[in-house]
């Protein structure tokens, strides 16, 4: 199977010259500036995050590009150009609100109801759009797009959160804000803190009990390694039932056995045997393991023994198979053909219900890699996978 459909991302003067030319071509002046957050793959730790417990996310080199201009009056301009597909809006400030707007509006201009929610100033806008993040992949394109605009807002209108850790961990909670209460998805901080607070050449040890972090070195090439992002291009949505069912599920058991979070589990065995349901015990179980998973996995690669992570990221698929159920035929064809094809590890990441796996691999290794994947999609029937080469990114941030 031939390399080439493993299509790079976007530098990030490319995605700067079309986030403009969109900018132009519509509001027929030039842009403010242009800023882009980045999409990411978590590399453990799923469906810990609203569990208060640890993930080790890294970012994208994909990206969400936004070109924008602040307004002096209090109207809203978008326009976004993802896979091809052209969509404006044209509004008000006072149209963004939970219930005013719905769909990619919500997720564009969210993040200003969300500031302005927080007590800072905010301007109207026109803003333009592209991204290189595959949407609807798990790959975080709409945490993308919010942090992007988010950024971008806080520039133009001088709030300051974009420049330090601090303030992008606001920017983070208000993310969040826009996700949970105006778009309507319950998601956890996730993938907003992996396109804000990572650092290029790093993974993410993110603690979502405190919000602290650790910028984990993740040296890929040191080792001859290569991470294989699978889209596997099998429908995901969370703003439909399976995630909040399952954040409802761990939020009831965490009280009836009288914690704040499942993160306070200290003793499994005695936790699991005061859970009355099987569902929940099995949940439970997954994101109990999963923590300790994390903290395994950074404990490797703090001792430099990046090449022994397999059994932990292939314990973590396991666990969300069979005990978290988020898996579907898709990943799991996709991960069992990369782990017989030689892959040191390989999981589903992000939500699940579709979306990706990520495999990581030898160098060398990676061609059978990708034609075990690509022949076992081609038996079972699915659409072609689309595979991507990753590194560690850069955080989101202004371009231009
Ligand atoms: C999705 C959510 F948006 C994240 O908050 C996280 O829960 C993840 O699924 C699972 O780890 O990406």
């Amino acid at each position: 199977q031939d390399i080439e459909e493993i299509v790079p991302a976007w530098s990030a003067q490319e995605g700067a010259q079309r986030a403009n030319a969109l900018f132009e071509r519509t509001y027929g002046e030039a842009a403010d500036g242009v800023w882009a957050s980045p999409g990411r793959v978590n590399i453990i730790g799923e469906h810990t995050d609203y569990n208060g417990g640890l993930c080790l996310p890294i970012a994208l080199p994909h990206r969400t590009y936004v070109a924008l201009r602040r307004r002096d009056d209090a109207e809203v301009h978008l326009v976004s150009s993802f896979d091809g597909e052209e969509l404006r809006w044209d509004g008000a400030l006072s149209d963004v609100h939970p219930g005013g707007v719905e769909g990619w509006v919500g997720y564009t201009a969210g993040i200003a109801w969300a500031l302005a929610e927080a007590g800072h100033q905010v301007s109207g806008f026109d803003a333009a759009l592209v991204s290189c993040v595959p949407t609807a992949a798990g790959l975080s394109s709409s945490a993308a797009v919010e942090c992007a605009v988010g950024l971008a807002l806080d520039d133009v209108n001088g709030i300051g959160l974009g420049h330090s850790d601090e303030g992008r961990a606001a920017l983070v909670d208000l993310a969040v804000r826009t996700e949970n209460d105006l778009v309507g998805a319950p998601t956890g901080g996730l993938d907003q803190a992996a396109s804000l607070r990572t650092a290029e050449g790093r993974a993410l040890l993110l603690d979502c009990r405190d919000g602290s972090t650790r910028q984990v070195p993740f040296d890929l090439a040191a080792e001859d390694l290569e991470l294989l992002v699978i889209d596997t291009r099998a429908k995901h949505s969370h703003a439909t039932g399976g995630y909040g069912q399952r954040r409802a599920t761990c939020e009831a058991a965490a009280k009836t056995l009288g914690v704040a979070t499942l993160r306070e589990i200290t003793d499994l065995d005695d936790a699991l045997s005061r859970l009355d349901d099987d569902e929940s015990v099995r949940r439970v179980r997954h994101v109990v393991t999963e923590i300790a998973r994390v903290q395994d996995f950074v404990a490797l690669v703090d001792a430099g023994r990046l090449t022994e992570v397999g059994p932990l990221m292939n314990a973590s698929h396991d666990s969300l198979r069979d005990d978290y159920e988020v898996s579907c035929p898709e990943l799991d064809v996709a991960v069992d053909a990369a782990r017989g094809a030689g892959a040191i590890g390989a999981r589903m990441t992000g939500g699940g219900f579709g979306g990706c796996a990520i495999s990581l691999v030898h160098a060398a290794d990676r061609a059978a890699v990708v034609d075990a994947v690509v022949d076992a999609y081609r038996q079972a029937g699915f659409k072609a996978p689309k595979l991507h080469v990753v590194t560690p990114s850069t955080p989101g941030g202004r371009i231009s």
